[in-house]
């Protein structure tokens, strides 16, 4: 899956039509257009053949459910306009990476790559930056503001999940956008999270995932009054720093749901719908085979712990900030959890499968209770009028129908209450949904 370096008119058009024609949600969707393909939902990777990224920081602005719009600051990859949050850089182990960093704005700005080795800034080591007075003044060498430039390099030498954001002022600098993901995919399997394979009693477990349902949750805040002043030029006292907003990917719950690239969010693309279909691992079972699981990339860049959950089926952690969990004897240390806690600057990699335990069928395996008659009951707008999956039923006269094809939906979210508001209102922020089709063949959109 990777992004088209140089969007045009033609392939934005073309998106919009199909996104339209489709309803907006989607695993089967594969834009034909030139380009490139953009899926509906997943990780979207901007990739170089030679792993080298121009990235310009830009200004631009996001919009928030309440109806708000926030200024903000960006990298933004080979001239294409302003995002939020910046490109998700994709790389293969071993690659030599080089960041050239163009900075347009009025402040010295810097990246740094946490997790990453030897990091050069223009041919020496990057190192913290000091004044002559010995205050430290950047983590790292600074494209000056107004139009100055330094290249980074380093070798990609460990697979994972990883951040790049700024290094200089960065409580304020990453929190006005100046942030991203960076995925190092093993050199020897491009769908495994991580080289290793641990043996243990009679099972072996790997990191090989689906990857059609690669994932991004990259997970941050906003204080507005902060980017109000910085879009003023008036100084902020951090002491009265508030966050307002909880961003998945960059946009605020009901947004997270939207595709990749929805029309009415131009410089938000990325969707963080987790869109999967049932685990099987019977070879037997056609199209409906889908013995790998999910891959979910957790990344914060806030200012606490994120308690995040899925709801439906626990998770496998997996790896945390680049390190898969194995033991020095080679034992495997991945471990289930509900809840995934992703606290500051930490990036936690998750194998999530969907597995229909029950596998309730309304012929062969009926639910054993009487479902209420309708007028007694109250759902909302994702449910498809049966509790069985892959089925669609009566709905009351007048009710708003999402559902597309029988699938289910499970939130998942923030468990910090407080962050899925936006700006007050309740349930927004830092949720987005867990999307179950039937098993394939089906007929979803
Ligand atoms: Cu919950």
């Amino acid at each position: 899956m990777r992004y088209p370096k140089r969007r045009n008119i033609v392939w934005l058009l073309a998106l919009s039509v199909v996104l339209i024609l489709v309803g907006g949600s989607v695993v089967a969707l594969r834009v034909t257009a030139q380009p490139a393909e953009v899926p509906g939902h997943g990780m979207i990777c901007t990739t170089d053949p030679t792993s080298t990224f121009t990235l310009t920081t830009m200004e631009g602005t996001v919009s928030t459910p309440d109806g708000n719009i926030v200024y903000m600051w960006g990298f933004s990859e080979d001239g294409n306009p302003f995002q939020h949050p910046s490109p998700v850089l994709c790389v293969n182990e071993g690659d030599t990476v080089t960041i050239v960093l163009n900075n347009t704005l009025s402040k010295d700005v810097s990246i740094i790559f946490p997790g990453q080795e030897n990091v050069q800034a223009n041919g020496v080591p990057s190192q913290p930056q000091f004044d002559g007075s010995g205050n430290l003044t950047s983590l790292a060498p600074v494209a000056a503001a107004d139009g100055g430039s330094v290249t980074y390099s380093f070798v990609a030498d460990h697979p994972g999940t990883y951040l790049y954001e700024s290094g200089t002022e960065p409580l304020i600098q990453v929190n006005m956008g100046l942030f991203g993901a960076l995925v190092v995919r093993p050199a020897a399997h491009s769908d495994w999270a991580y080289n290793e394979t641990v043996i243990s009693g009679t099972i072996t477990y790997t990191t090989q995932f689906n990857p059609d349902a690669e994932f991004v949750m990259l997970l941050s805040e906003i204080d507005p009054m902060l980017h109000a002043a910085v879009e003023q030029g008036l100084p902020y006292n951090m002491d009265n720093y508030t966050p307002r907003y909880w961003m998945i990917n960059g946009r605020s719950f009901p947004d997270t749901i939207a595709p990749n690239g929805a029309a009415w969010l131009p410089n938000q693309p990325y969707s963080s719908l987790v869109h999967i279909y049932p685990y099987n691992d019977d070879p037997g079972a056609g199209a409906a085979y889908n013995p790998y699981p999910a891959l979910i990339r957790y990344l914060s860049v806030g200012t606490e712990d994120y308690p995040h959950h899925p709801h439906g089926n626990h998770g496998r952690i997996i790896a945390r900030d680049g390190n898969v969990l194995i033991g020095s004897g080679g034992e495997d240390l991945s471990y289930e959890k509900f809840t995934v806690v992703v606290g500051p600057g930490e990036t936690h990699d998750e194998l999530f499968a969907w597995t229909d335990v029950e596998g309730w069928d309304p012929v062969t395996n009926p639910i054993p209770v009487t479902i209420p008659q309708l007028q007694n009951l109250t759902f909302g707008t994702f449910y498809s009028g049966s509790p069985y999956l892959g089925n669609t039923d009566q709905l009351p006269v007048g009710q708003q129908a999402l559902n597309a094809c029988g699938e289910y939906y499970h939130i998942s979210h923030n468990h910090a209450l407080q962050q899925i508001t936006a700006w007050g209102v309740v349930l927004s922020g830092h949720i987005t949904f867990t999307r179950i089709d039937p098993p394939l063949p089906n007929d979803c959109p």
